[in-house]
C-alpha cells in the first residue's frame, strides 16, 4: 500500500490531491495525545466545554461556504446540498454545546448515606465514517462525544476525506485543545482496525456497510467495548390508495435519488396499493424525467455524480436483465454519471432486496394492508421509511408494524439533529443524534457516601 491516495473529482473522472494514509504506530501516536488531552477536557467545568463547542460551531459556521465547495470538489455533492451539509456541522455543535451542563446524574434514596450517579466519558472515542456525507455524519458522533468529555479520534472514508481534515483544523482555530479532536486519514483495514484494537480506544462508532459493521462489532466485542453501528439500508416508500398520490409522486424522486441514491435512508423501495399502481407510474414517470442531474456547482442541481467509477459499475450491475419502466436523465463526460432508474420489480428479485446505493428504485405493488407491510418488512434492513395514507388509524398501525428505527407519514423527513436517528435488523445497533445522544458517550458511575456517624 503506498504511503499516499489520489482524491478524485467525481464530476470529471480527474484525480486533484494526494492525501497521507498514516500507518499503524501514527496511529497509535495520535491515541496517546488523545489520551492526555482528555483528561484536562473532562477535568474543565462544564461551561467551559460548552463554551468551547459553542465557539467551534460559529467557527464552522463562518466557513460553511468554504466545506461546502470542498465537498462539491471531493464527492460531487451539488452545492445547495453541501450548503445544508456544512450548516448542520455547526448546528449539530450548538445543539451539543447544551449538554455539557444537562449530564445530571440520580440520587437513589439508600438507608444509611447518599447514593448518587455520574455520567463518566470513555475517554478516547473512535468513529469510522463512511464517503457518502462524510461532514454530517461525522459530526454526529464527534458533537455528542466531545460534549460528554471525550477525545475523539476520527476516520473518514479514503475517498472523501477533505471536509473532515478541514473540520479538525477549525476545531484547533476556535480553540479546542490540539490533540483533543483528531482526524486521521488512511485506510480502514490499518486506521479503522487500530481504532478497533486500540485498549485505550474505549468506544467506537461506525458508520459504513453491514459487512464491514459486522466485523467492527466482532473486533469491539474482543476488546470489550460499545460499538454504534449505523448500517445498510432498504427503506420501503409505501403508497395506500386513499394517499395524496399527486403529492406521494412528487415527492418520491428526491426520497430515493437525493445525494444519488447514496443515501442510507433511500426510500429505494416504492410499495404502491395496487388499485392506484398505474395511476402512481403515470404521476411518478414526469416527476422522474424533471429531477435535475448535472453540475454539482450550479444552484439548480438537485443531483450529482456517483462517488467513483467502480460504485458507478456496481450500481449499472443492477440494471442487467431489469425491467426498467423509465429514466431519468444525465449529463454525457468524464464523470461518474449515472440516469435515475425505475425498476418494476418483484419481491424476491436481488433489486428489491439488497441495497444499490445509486438512484434506482424498485417499484413493487401490494394487496391490502396487511400485504403492504409484510412487503415493507421482507428485507435484512430496518433503518428507514415512509407511509403515504389520509387515514390517521392505518397511519398508527402501519408506523408501528414497519420494523425500522426512523420513518415518516406524508412525508419523507430528512434527519433532525434533536431527535434520535438509528436502525433496526441489519441496519444497526444503538441510536445517535436526539436528546439522549451525549449520555450514550457516558458509563454511569453509582457512588455510595455513608452518612451514619459510626
Ligand atoms: P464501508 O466500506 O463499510 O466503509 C465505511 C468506513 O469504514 C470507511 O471509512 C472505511 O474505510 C472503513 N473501513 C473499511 N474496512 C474497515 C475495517 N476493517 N475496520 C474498520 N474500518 C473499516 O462503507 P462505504 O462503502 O464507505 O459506505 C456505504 C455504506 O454505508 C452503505 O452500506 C450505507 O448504507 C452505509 N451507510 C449507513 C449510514 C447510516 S447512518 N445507517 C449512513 C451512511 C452510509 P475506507 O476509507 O478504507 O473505505
Amino acid at each position: 500500500m503506498s504511503a499516499t491516495f489520489t482524491l478524485t473529482d467525481p464530476s470529471t473522472g480527474r484525480g486533484f490531491r494526494d492525501m497521507p494514509r498514516a500507518t499503524a504506530s501514527e496511529v497509535d501516536a495520535v491515541i496517546a495525545r488523545a489520551v492526555e488531552v482528555q483528561r484536562a477536557w473532562a477535568g474543565a467545568a462544564p461551561l467551559v466545554r460548552a463554551d468551547a463547542l459553542r465557539r467551534f460551531a460559529r467557527v464552522v459556521e463562518d466557513h460553511v461556504e468554504e466545506l461546502a465547495q470542498l465537498e462539491v470538489l471531493n464527492s460531487g455533492h451539488p452545492i445547495e446540498s453541501a450548503r445544508w451539509e456544512a450548516s448542520h456541522v455547526a448546528q449539530v455543535l450548538n445543539f451539543y454545546a447544551g449538554a455539557p451542563e444537562r449530564l445530571s446524574g440520580q440520587q437513589i434514596p439508600v438507608a444509611g448515606g447518599l447514593d448518587v450517579t455520574f455520567h463518566e466519558p470513555y475517554g478516547v472515542v473512535g468513529i469510522i465514517v463512511p464517503w457518502n456525507f462524510p461532514m454530517t455524519i461525522a459530526s454526529w458522533g464527534f458533537a455528542p462525544a466531545l460534549a460528554a468529555g471525550n477525545a475523539v479520534v476520527l476516520k473518514p472514508a479514503e475517498l472523501t476525506p477533505l471536509t473532515a481534515v478541514r473540520i479538525g483544523e477549525l476545531a484547533v482555530e476556535a480553540g479546542l485543545p490540539e490533540g483533543l479532536f483528531a482526524v486521521v486519514t488512511g485506510s480502514g483495514s490499518v486506521v479503522g482496525q487500530r481504532f478497533v484494537e486500540h485498549p485505550d480506544v474505549r468506544k467506537v462508532v461506525f458508520t459504513g456497510s453491514t459487512e464491514v459493521g459486522v466485523e467492527v462489532a466482532a473486533g469491539c466485542a474482543r476488546g470489550l467495548k460499545p460499538v454504534t453501528l449505523e448500517l445498510g439500508g432498504k427503506s420501503a416508500n409505501i403508497v395506500f390508495d386513499d394517499a395524496d398520490l399527486e403529492k406521494a409522486a412528487a415527492a418520491a424522486p428526491g426520497a430515493v435519488f437525493d445525494n444519488a441514491g447514496q443515501d442510507c435512508c433511500a426510500r429505494s423501495r416504492i410499495l404502491v396499493q395496487r388499485s392506484v399502481y398505474d395511476r402512481f407510474l403515470e404521476l411518478l414517470e414526469p416527476a422522474v424525467r424533471d429531477w435535475r442531474v448535472g453540475e454539482p456547482t450550479l444552484e439548480t442541481t438537485q443531483m450529482g455524480p456517483l462517488i467513483s467509477a467502480a460504485h458507478r459499475d456496481t450500481v449499472a450491475g443492477f440494471l442487467d436483465g431489469a425491467d426498467v419502466a423509465f429514466r431519468g436523465t444525465a449529463p454525457e463526460g468524464d464523470g461518474f454519471w449515472f440516469a435515475p432508474a425505475v425498476v418494476l420489480a418483484e419481491p424476491g428479485d436481488r433489486i428489491a432486496q439488497d441495497e444499490i446505493f445509486g438512484p434506482v428504485v424498485a417499484v413493487l405493488p401490494f394487496d391490502d394492508e396487511e400485504d403492504g407491510i409484510r412487503l415493507a418488512n421482507d428485507t435484512v434492513y430496518g433503518l428507514a421509511g415512509s407511509i403515504w395514507t389520509e387515514n390517521l388509524g392505518r397511519a398508527m398501525r402501519v408506523s408501528r408494524a414497519v420494523k425500522s428505527g426512523v420513518l415518516s407519514v406524508n412525508s419523507h423527513s430528512s434527519v433532525r439533529y434533536w431527535t434520535p436517528f438509528g436502525g433496526m435488523k441489519a441496519s444497526g445497533l444503538g441510536r445517535e443524534l436526539g436528546p439522549d445522544a451525549a449520555e450514550h458517550f457516558t458509563e454511569t458511575k453509582n457512588v455510595f457516601f455513608a452518612t451514619d456517624a459510626s
